[in-house]
């Protein structure tokens, strides 16, 4: 049976409008109708507040302790989960909000700004389509299960995710890697009766209040359209390409090297060092820059509080108490009776001071990464969390923002003059500067066709487009080969859904451009950073200490998404997003990529 609550003071409050009339028109005084609104949205904060606190906690039990066969904790998160989406998506909520934008001339900012953030919580579970939504928030549960508590599994044994990205970060045996990388995408044929399902369910809820598909509605959030969306992530692919079709070029010469085969001309997707080739930096150690044996002599927590001090040498308060005792941050023991979810993430409990980091951290680079990207969106969360940021407002400028700060420290936080303070590595090693830029440009341009172009090509085809599942694995390569240059080692029939084996496919849909444009921004924040704050060289600097540096990040965060993420860019650098910072900061690379393939057959066409 669906719960539906919804406070009765908002009942109450909502029947004296309609007593005195609905049409927001009619009251002329701006601050009557002021003085409504705030009291409407002072109710529903503190409804949304604690239900979103309760659903949360139930989520994250449900991440954290993923036993087979137990229904309660699913059962419980998905009663809190329908809890949070009946008094969001109730029709009185729509209705006062609609009601009132009528009159938006006659609201403050703040106030329309939160108005249409109620209007769109509503829009991913609106009441009028109460069964979708409902089976949406169960099909959700069991996905998550499904995907967390599979069993990975190498020639009959249990293996974690962990274990396999090692294997493909390290291993020169290319049976070893096939077999790692097929057991990686087994998950896949489990989740794709489920994504079928969740495509359709998520489709039919936003639709019930307007949007024409989920793709749409996520993208709605950045205040702009599909088309739009899909320009400016091809517009970023295009800009990258010839850098990109490089990186392809080299990396297929180099793989052959080391693999002692013949040069393909795509890539065969077992040879990368990660599941999905979206990331290829581990190709490449850079002399004197490698600490992964100085952070496993650290440890894994250790990581952690490193990467707290960094934020707070940038003048961010230490972390509260809670965040430690509250998180995750560690792989289950292998003996636990339980799994958790393996992918990195970062949680606003209550909208307010509970945040907390669902980890498995190793001691390796590939998780100080991680955990400085992680603890970004905790800053983040703690910038906002202030008495000038409504709750509902408690967001990024727009969800690459959110990205894009964590990603940009563990940029910083890779330069020699950084990690020889942090006493990681050796004042006196020369350290190759181009390979360094090589080394990051495998991660940050590689990521790009990959964010930019499978993912969001994807998904845009599977929820706007009603991409028959008969097609999901064909279209998948056919991406995979025309964006990355990347190939399937062997035949992937569509008994097989190698796109679900991506945690965002199944329980961050349709959002994954977010991690392109976080990329393109980063840069521009970095440049800034580098050459106006610091003014030092953008490849060699040193953020640690700065107070500077921290105040700008703030200011890019502080006002989380009370206003509209182009102003604050223009506020703040003066400029639109645009990938001329990227490519001004690898374009060193650019010229020594030319002469090291020179005479290279290229297999990626000049342009996309
Ligand atoms: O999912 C993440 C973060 C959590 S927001 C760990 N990232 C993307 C991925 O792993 O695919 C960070 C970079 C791209
Ligand atoms: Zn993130």
């Amino acid at each position: 049976m669906k719960k539906v609550i919804l406070s009765l003071s908002v009942l109450a409050m909502l029947s004296a409008c309609n007593n005195e009339g609905t049409s927001a028109e009619k009251i002329e005084d701006n601050s009557a109708l002021q003085a409504k609104a705030d009291s409407f949205i002072t109710v529903y904060t503190n409804e949304y507040q604690q239900l979103y606190y309760t659903s949360a906690k139930a989520e994250w039990e449900l991440n954290t302790h993923i036993v087979e066969g137990d229904t309660l904790t699913s059962q419980k998160a998905e009663e809190a989960g329908e809890a949070y989406a009946a008094f969001t998506g109730s029709e009185n909520n729509i209705n006062a909000a609609r009601e009132f934008l009528k009159a938006k001339d006659k609201l403050t900012h703040l106030q329309v700004k939160q108005l249409e953030a109620i209007l769109y919580a509503a829009g991913a579970n609106p009441a009028v389509a109460a069964d979708i939504v409902s089976q949406k928030i169960k099909a959700e549960m069991e996905q998550t299960k499904t995907l967390f508590g599979y069993d990975f599994k190498i020639d009959g044994k249990s293996v974690s995710t962990n274990d396999i990205d090692g294997v493909l970060e390290s291993s020169t045996n290319l049976p070893e890697r096939l077999k790692a990388w097929e057991a990686s995408k087994e998950v896949g044929k489990e989740l794709k009766g489920g994504l079928v399902n969740l495509r359709d369910l998520r489709n039919k809820s936003v639709q019930a209040l307007g949007y024409d598909d989920y793709f749409q509605f996520q993208v709605s959030e950045y205040g702009m359209t599909t088309q739009e969306m899909m320009d400016l992530n091809q517009q970023a692919i295009k800009d990258i390409w010839p850098l990109y079709r490089e990186l392809h070029t080299w990396a297929r010469y180099e793989l052959a090297k080391k693999y002692k085969q013949p040069v393909p001309e795509m890539l065969p997707a077992h040879w990368l060092p990660n599941r999905w080739g979206q990331e290829w930096s581990s190709m490449v150690n850079v002399e004197g820059l490698n600490f992964d044996k100085a952070l496993e002599a650290k440890g894994a927590e250790w990581i952690t509080k490193q990467g707290e001090d960094f934020y707070v040498s940038l003048g961010f308060d230490p972390l509260p108490e809670s965040f430690y005792t509250l998180s995750s941050l560690y792989p289950a023991p292998a003996d636990a009776d339980y799994k958790k979810n393996n992918h990195a993430s970062a949680w606003h409990m209550d909208l307010k001071q509970d945040v907390r980091s669902l980890m498995s951290i190793e001691p390796n680079t590939r998780w100080w990464n991680t955990v400085l990207h992680e603890l970004g969106h905790i800053y983040y969360y703690q910038a906002y969390s202030t008495p000038q940021v409504p709750v509902i407002l408690r967001g990024g400028a727009n969800r690459a923002y959110h990205e894009a700060i964590g990603t940009l420290i563990g940029l910083a936080s890779m330069q020699k003059p950084f990690l020889v303070q942090q006493g990681l590595v050796d004042e006196n090693l020369e350290v190759d500067t181009i390979k360094g830029l090589l080394k990051e440009a495998l991660d940050y341009i590689v990521v790009m066709p990959w964010a930019s172009g499978v993912m969001t090509d994807f998904e845009n085809q599977l929820y706007s487009e009603n991409l028959s599942k008969d097609e999901f694995n064909k279209t998948w390569w056919e991406l995979k080969k025309k964006y990355q240059g990347i190939v399937p080692p062997t035949e992937r029939g569509e008994e097989f859904c190698d796109a679900a084996s991506k945690t965002h496919i199944n329980n961050d849909a349709a959002q994954y451009y977010d991690y392109a444009l976080a990329n393109v921004l980063l840069f521009q924040f970095h440049m800034h950073i580098a050459k106006d704050i610091l003014k030092q060289n953008p490849h060699n600097t040193n953020y640690y200490g700065s107070k500077e540096t921290g105040a700008f990040l703030n200011s890019l965060m502080a006002p989380g998404a009370t206003q509209d993420w182009r102003i604050n860019l223009e506020d703040n650098l003066g400029e639109e997003i645009s990938a001329k910072a990227i490519l001004e900061y690898f374009a060193p690379l650019m010229k020594w990529l030319e002469k090291e393939n020179a005479g290279r057959k290229v297999s990626l066409p000049e342009s996309i």
